[in-house]
């Protein structure tokens, strides 16, 4: 019998687009795809459900049923091996009469690891592994870097003038983008499990930071804000939609002294934290420093805010790595932009060019489309109407 086949990489790209479509949803699980082929027609699909469970293939089989028998299934990644809060997948496979499994990405989970792989072989099941590797390790690339790395996958995204600034001092949100490009950001969000602001942007544009496009409504990530004297305003658009969707707030109460902690580096004259010169972020006391912060501290936390220490990115990677998150969106400003670049902690670059200049007043991006940090390769480009879309990759 020949190995994979053409056919064989057709029923996998419809399995890896199935996962897409729970993205951002499945956390702390990936969203895996399951496509089940009998005599070369589909008669079970289904994708890891909401919250993680059941798994892709439990419910492709389901829909299968008897056809499951002597069928296909082709998995974005290695079926689970072990008794989590449903038992594993390979069993459910096997007791199912497939005749094949092919596999595009085994699983790095140290509870299945190549196991489950192994008990299909023992029950006679022919196994293919690797098929549209590389496309399932991008589909899966957040769920394998907090595997590896222990850390998020880490997205920024710019949305930049055709002056290479993000905004305009003294003001809140500023349109720099068409439409198209705020839909796309929309879809972003909806398929990450966190995003990132700093608090001068919280403060500024007072975001919501929720997904409101039409269909992917109930889809918005956890939000976080950068905060290190907890300044974020309790009658803020955040805050007060904490109780409903989650917001953690990151503090530190140690490490000012160092250059690597986040939201300390040298601001240029005249900038805020993204680039305001209203906030009052040099006057404020430091973090554990008095009262007011404590009361502040009280006050975030009675809106069901979470405070979090962290003091340098690395370690706030760790953190939300260790509670299940796997993909991070930093939206800005560019102090955090630039905080996320300096301890080398991006992977991908979203890079929205508008049209139009902003001109005299405005807030400099920490790069553009001329200045992209070295160390990143252009993957995709596209035009959203008026607006030029680049997405750029780590070199690894
Ligand atoms: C699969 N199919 O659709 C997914 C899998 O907490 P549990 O019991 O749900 O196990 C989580 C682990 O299951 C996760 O770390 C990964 O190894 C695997 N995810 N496996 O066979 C699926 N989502
Ligand atoms: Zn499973």
């Amino acid at each position: 019998m020949g190995g994979p086949t053409r056919e064989d990489e057709r029923f996998m790209a419809a399995a890896l687009r199935l996962a897409r479509s729970n993205l951002g949803l499945t956390s702390t699980n990936p969203s895996v795809g399951c496509i089940i082929v009998k005599d070369g027609t589909i008669v079970g699909r289904a994708v890891t459900a909401p919250g993680g469970r059941p798994h892709a293939e439990t419910q492709a089989l389901a829909e299968a049923g008897e056809r499951a028998s002597r069928a296909t299934a082709y998995v974005t990644l290695e079926p689970c091996s072990h008794h989590g809060k449903t038992p594993p997948c390979a069993d459910a496979l096997i007791a199912s009469g497939i005749a094949r499994v092919v596999v595009a990405i085994l699983d790095p989970d140290e509870r299945v690891a190549g196991r489950g792989v192994v008990m299909l072989r023992e029950a006679g099941i022919a196994v293919d592994i690797g098929v549209l590797h590389d496309d399932g390790e991008r589909a899966l690339e957040a769920y394998l870097m907090r595997h590896r790395m222990k850390r998020p996958h880490v997205t920024l995204k710019l949305a930049v003038s055709a002056d290479g600034m993000i905004g305009r001092k003294g003001e809140g949100q500023v349109r720099i983008t068409g439409a198209i490009s705020r839909a796309q950001v929309q879809v972003l969000r909806a398929e990450t499990d966190a995003i990132l602001v700093g608090i001068g942007t919280a403060s500024a544009d007072n975001p919501e930071l929720t997904v409101r496009l039409p269909g992917l409504e109930g889809r918005s990530p956890i939000r976080i804000v950068l905060d290190r004297r907890l300044e974020l305003p309790a009658d803020s658009k955040l805050v007060r939609s904490a109780r409903d969707i989650p917001l953690i707030v990151v503090t530190g109460d140690a490490g000012f002294a160092s250059p690597y902690v986040w939201g300390e580096g040298p601001r240029s004259a005249g900038e805020g934290q993204s680039g305001r010169t209203s906030l009052p972020l040099t006057s404020a006391p430091l973090a554990g420093s008095g009262d007011d912060y404590a009361g502040r501290r009280a006050k975030l936390e009675a809106a069901d805010v979470e405070v979090l220490n962290a003091d340098t990115i690395a370690d706030l990677l760790t953190a939300l790595a260790s509670r299940g998150i796997s993909s991070l969106l930093v939206e800005g400003g560019a102090r955090a932009a630039r905080d996320f670049l300096d301890a080398g902690l991006v992977d991908r670059i979203l890079l929205f060019t508008g049209p139009e200049a902003i001109g005299e007043g405005g807030i400099r991006s920490p790069f553009e489309r001329k200045s992209v940090p070295a160390g990143f390769t252009l993957r995709r480009t596209a035009r959203y109407g008026d607006d030029i879309f680049e997405d750029y990759e780590r070199e690894s």
